[in-house]
This record gives structure tokens, C-alpha cells and sequence, in this order.
């Protein structure tokens, strides 16, 4: 495995796996996670044997092992419901003070194609839905944890001949999480044979430092075998998000571990959710490997932004 990587893999990984579900499922993956009372949750991307997803909560002590997994899903799709008749899929989650509760934004899919949807939690045992707030074609969203000059802010990824038809991150903004404005661009892919040339999304929900908001994102190159998924870091403006402060050249994760590597979609590392630990600095990125298993990666908060800082502003 590089040494050149910024982010370490955990020894123990995959984390959770299909096998560790207390009911029969196909995969677990793409986890959003969040710390709540002492406590790591990850709600996880659960694909059945049907090929539908849902998200469902697994809880443990040290983030590691010894889960808890619920019996049934926090958030199924609706049979009625054609915009998610197709599942649920890809999760963040991000704590809003202002809300009290915790805000879980994900991707709807239904015959129209990908759409964002939100729902709000307070313990991630009961879930309030509040719906779509963005239209097909659009996914990889997650909201900022509080107002900018009074608005909210979701970074998202549409892919509409309006805006972000490549696959680009873009954000937008909301006086009341219902009405949005139209898309600004944040970041886009690179060009040619880079490793983010195809598409990008955002990974986890940014985590706010004090040299910006720190992106882990993830980027698409196209090959003759496939796609494949690496996780990059670009550093955001706290007052100005459309303003890319830094991005990294190389990518800080790609796929090589066997689990990586191996699975239903090879050649993917795709995170979804992060834990920073303002004791010990320590970030945990947890992340789905192949579209198959749930893993887990670490650095100190601050290698990341010295790696990201020491990176040029994005051109
Ligand atoms: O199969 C890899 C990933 O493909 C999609 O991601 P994106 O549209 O950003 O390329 C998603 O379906 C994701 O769940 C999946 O891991």
C-alpha cells in the first residue's frame, strides 16, 4: 500500500460487512457518520437483495468493532413514492445547533434519476422526512452546518444542462431549506488524464477549521477497465464556500487494498462520513470500499491541512 497516502487504513478493516447484518442484505456501504453521546453512529447504505437501498444505523463504543446494528431500517423507501422507488442511497449527516437535530441529506432515486432528499433526525431512532429540495439529476449533497449571511448552504452535484453538466460540485442557497437559488460553481473536474478528470462529489459534510472549510471529496478517472474512485482534499472559503482556497494535487486515498479493489463495483473508495476528535485531532473517515463493505481510515486533522495548505489554490 503507498506510503504516499495521507490517510491511514485501519487494520480491522472492512469494519462491517454484509455478514455482520442482522437481516439478509447484498452490501453495506457509503456510511454517513456522526459522534452522538459518546458513541460512533454510521448510517449505512444498505443495498437488499433486490438491489434497492435503505439506510440503517450500527452504533459502537470505539468506532471500530462491536456494533450495534438495528434491526430495521431508519429511513426505507416508500413503495408509493415513485421519486424513491428505487432506494436511498449515499448518505451525510451534519449537526445543526440551530435546528437542534441532526440533518440527513441523501439521494432519492426514482425513474427521474437521482434527486436530493432530506430528512432530520434527533437520535437517529426516529427520522422526520422533509422531502426532495433538489430535482433530478442531482446527488452527492450535504448541508453546512449553519447559516452564510443568513442563508443555509447544500453543496451538491447536479447534472442538468443548467449547471454542472460534467459532474461538478456546486452549492446552493436557502432562506428556509425548501426554496433554493440557482447553483454557483465550487469545483470542478480537471481536465485530461487526472485522476478527478471525470466527475467529482463531495465526500463527507466539510469539516469547518480555521483556515477554511476542509473538503474531502471524491473524484472519477474513466479508464478502458472502468471507473475509478479516488478521495481528494480542497480547502473552501468559511465566508465565501464558492471560493477554493487550495486543492490538493494527488489524491489522499485510492484503491488498492484487495477489499478496495474487489467487490460489486471494483476500484472504488468513496467516503461518506467523518469524526474528528478535537482531543486527540484525530479525523476518521469512514468510507465504502467497492460498493461492498464499510472501512475505515485515519489522520491527524492537522497533517491534512498542512498537506492541503502547502497545495496550490485551484486554477
Ligand atoms: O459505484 C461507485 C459510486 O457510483 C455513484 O457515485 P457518483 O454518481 O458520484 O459517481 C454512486 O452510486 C455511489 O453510491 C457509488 O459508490
Amino acid at each position: 500500500m503507498s506510503q504516499l497516502e495521507l490517510l491511514e487504513r485501519h487494520a480491522a478493516n472492512p469494519i462491517l460487512t454484509a455478514e455482520d447484518w442482522p437481516y439478509p442484505v447484498n452490501a453495506v456501504f457509503n456510511p454517513a457518520a456522526a459522534q452522538v453521546d459518546g458513541q460512533t453512529v454510521l448510517l449505512a447504505r444498505v443495498e437488499d437483495r433486490r438491489g434497492i437501498s435503505h439506510l440503517t444505523v450500527a452504533r459502537s463504543a470505539n468506532g471500530i468493532d462491536d456494533w450495534t446494528i438495528d434491526p430495521t431500517p431508519l429511513l426505507a423507501p416508500d413503495d408509493e413514492t415513485v421519486s424513491e422507488q428505487w432506494g436511498f442511497e449515499d448518505p451525510r449527516v451534519v449537526w445543526v445547533d440551530e435546528l437542534a437535530r441532526w440533518v440527513i441529506t441523501c439521494t432519492a432515486y426514482g425513474p427521474a434519476g437521482p434527486a436530493v432528499f432530506l430528512a432530520t433526525t434527533e437520535d437517529f431512532s426516529t427520522v422526520e422526512r422533509y422531502g426532495i429540495v433538489r430535482h433530478p439529476e442531482d446527488k452527492n449533497a450535504a448541508l453546512l452546518p449553519h447559516r452564510i449571511d443568513g442563508r443555509w448552504v447544500l453543496l451538491h452535484r447536479p447534472k442538468t444542462e443548467f449547471g454542472g453538466a460534467r459532474g461538478e460540485i456546486l452549492l446552493s442557497r436557502s432562506d428556509d431549506l425548501v426554496s433554493w437559488s440557482s447553483p454557483e460553481e465550487v469545483l470542478k473536474p480537471r481536465a485530461g488524464a487526472w485522476w478527478d478528470s471525470l466527475r467529482i462529489g463531495i465526500g463527507p459534510p466539510p469539516l469547518l477549521t480555521e483556515h477554511g472549510w476542509l473538503l474531502i471529496y471524491h473524484g472519477v478517472k474513466d479508464t478502458v477497465g472502468g471507473g475509478i474512485y479516488r478521495v481528494g482534499l480542497a480547502l473552501l472559503d468559511i465566508d465565501e464556500p464558492t471560493r477554493v482556497l487550495r486543492r490538493l494535487p494527488t489524491w489522499a486515498l485510492a484503491p488498492v487494498a484487495p477489499y478496495e479493489r474487489t467487490g460489486d463495483v471494483p476500484n472504488v473508495v468513496f467516503p461518506c462520513g467523518v469524526v474528528h476528535d478535537e482531543a486527540t485531532d484525530l479525523v476518521r473517515m469512514y468510507y465504502g470500499a467497492a460498493d461492498t463493505s464499510i472501512c475505515l481510515a485515519t489522520a491527524r486533522l492537522s497533517d491534512l491541512l498542512d498537506a492541503v495548505l502547502a497545495a496550490p489554490a485551484d486554477d
